[in-house]
């Protein structure tokens, strides 16, 4: 008979394969039908264990919708046909930008800068190989070229921390932390044009965003639309900005795997040395906070913190930011969670009155977040809560399967027997291989 682990193997590279299309991976059938910028890194982790072709060309299929001031979008729209999601490509018209991607068409905003670190992660593996040394020759340049827009458009002030104008881009898209950002800013009637969801039917409307946080998605394409979603306007009137924890911590690790692989290939790293060195002080001198004991997002729009507990400052371990100390004070909380029969790691603190442990992005366990701050407490030689936390996420698919998020309550697996959002989904699938592969 076969181990669970190798059921578990099996099943999630079946996965892969299956969300597999043209050179590219969609994160969910019917959900999500098209290329996603972070889940395209992650779907390339998972390849890389078992078909390294597939995972270079993940990626290199991801680049194929570059702009030309080097933006990746947070969607490659591959195919023009599908009509289970919304917002399409018609809807985004980022021809307003005359460098935007033609073929194929894409959103107009971006996602947690992740390639940068899962090169790094392939050439652990794949270092030697000259079909891996060619791709680095090739995808290098563009993975810079994004962290230079980030460093520029995004950073108008020259801070080293890139802000975001909408909550897809933090890739927590419903976080409780945006209800802070947005601090009372509703969409009033005839200020966005009529739209129909989509998520909604192919998912448990009461795991998904409300109508309102929609509305206000639908606001700031609008803004985006206007400024041609990379002018200055939207830096001075977006009514959502925010330097993120998450995105900026993932920024700083990608940039430090592009320099480790840049010089294990003789190539030129300064002006990404240089991003770093602002970077990272920057990121601890702005986003730590001593009252929460954790990083926290920093609101742009109305210049103040948004002190509350949220995993997005659990990055910040995998990109060795914190000190030892402050490293100490992030696992504690983590111990809690554990103490109080918690699958780690909730989304948003289970003490705070807007956590809820079903509903996307506000409480649930996500299997990306686990294998992120897996690899950031291996760092920091936390190896007993970096097993606690490998092993829930395994223990949570093995129980529900290979679902997008799940309940953190231990309890509730007497009474439910599912996970959340989309099944069979791939960055599920991708850091369960990797994690059980990586043992
Ligand atoms: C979710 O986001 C999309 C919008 O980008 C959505 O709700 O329609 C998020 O979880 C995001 O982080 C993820 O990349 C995407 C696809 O898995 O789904």
């Amino acid at each position: 008979m076969e181990s669970n682990t190798a059921v578990l193997k099996n099943e999630a590279k079946e996965i892969l394969l299956k969300n597999r299309r043209d050179g590219f991976t969609v994160p969910s059938e019917k959900l999500y039908p098209f290329q996603w910028n972070w889940d395209s890194g992650f779907a390339a982790l998972g390849f890389k264990n078992f078909n390294l072709e597939y995972a270079i060309e993940e990626i290199r299929s991801m680049f194929s919708g570059q702009w030309q001031n080097g933006m990746i979008a947070h969607i490659n729209f591959h195919s023009e046909n599908e009509t289970t999601y919304f917002p399409n490509f018609e809807f985004w018209d980022t021809q307003v930008n005359s460098g935007a991607s033609q073929k194929p068409k894409t959103g107009g905003i971006t996602q947690p800068p992740v390639f940068g670190f899962v090169l790094e992660e392939m050439a652990k593996t794949h270092g030697n190989d000259p079909v891996f040394k060619e791709f680095v020759s090739e995808i290098f340049s563009k993975i810079t070229h994004f962290h230079r827009f980030l460093y520029t458009i995004r950073d108008p002030k020259n801070e080293g921390l890139a802000f975001i104008f909408h909550p897809w881009e933090s890739g927590r898209d419903n976080s409780p932390l945006w209800d802070y950002a947005y601090d009372g800013f509703e969409v009033k009637p005839g200020d966005i044009p009529a739209y129909t969801r989509k998520d909604n039917t192919q998912a448990d409307p009461s795991h998904r965003p409300l109508q309102k946080d929609y509305d206000r998605f639908v606001y700031l394409i609008e803004l985006g639309k206007k400024h041609q979603y990379d002018g200055i306007g939207i830096f001075e009137e977006s009514p959502f900005l925010v330097q993120d924890t998450l995105f900026n911590a993932l920024l700083i690790k990608s940039n430090d795997g592009l320099i480790n692989v840049g010089k294990q290939y003789g190539l030129d790293v300064a002006e990404i040395e240089a991003w770093q060195q602002k970077a990272k002080p920057a990121f601890e001198n702005k986003l730590w906070c001593e009252e929460i004991g954790n990083y926290v997002c920093y609101d742009l729009r109305h210049n103040k913190q948004i002190k509350q507990w949220e995993i997005g400052g659990y990055t910040s371990l995998i990109a060795g930011i914190p000190s030892p100390d402050k490293a100490q004070l992030l696992l504690e909380t983590l111990l809690e969670f554990k103490e109080k029969d918690l699958f780690v790691c909730p989304s948003f603190h289970t003490d705070n009155e807007k956590f809820d442990p079903k509903r996307y992005w506000r409480g649930p366990v996500w299997p990306q977040m686990n294998w992120l701050i897996y690899h950031g407490l291996l760092r920091y030689g936390f190896n007993e809560m970096a097993d606690v936390t490998k092993n829930d996420i395994i223990a949570l698919v093995e129980y529900y399967g290979f679902y997008e998020y799940f309940n953190p309550f231990k309890s509730v697996q007497s009474t439910e027997s599912k996970g959340y959002g989309g099944h069979s989904f791939t960055w599920t699938a991708a850091v369960i291989l990797d994690l059980i592969e990586n043992a």
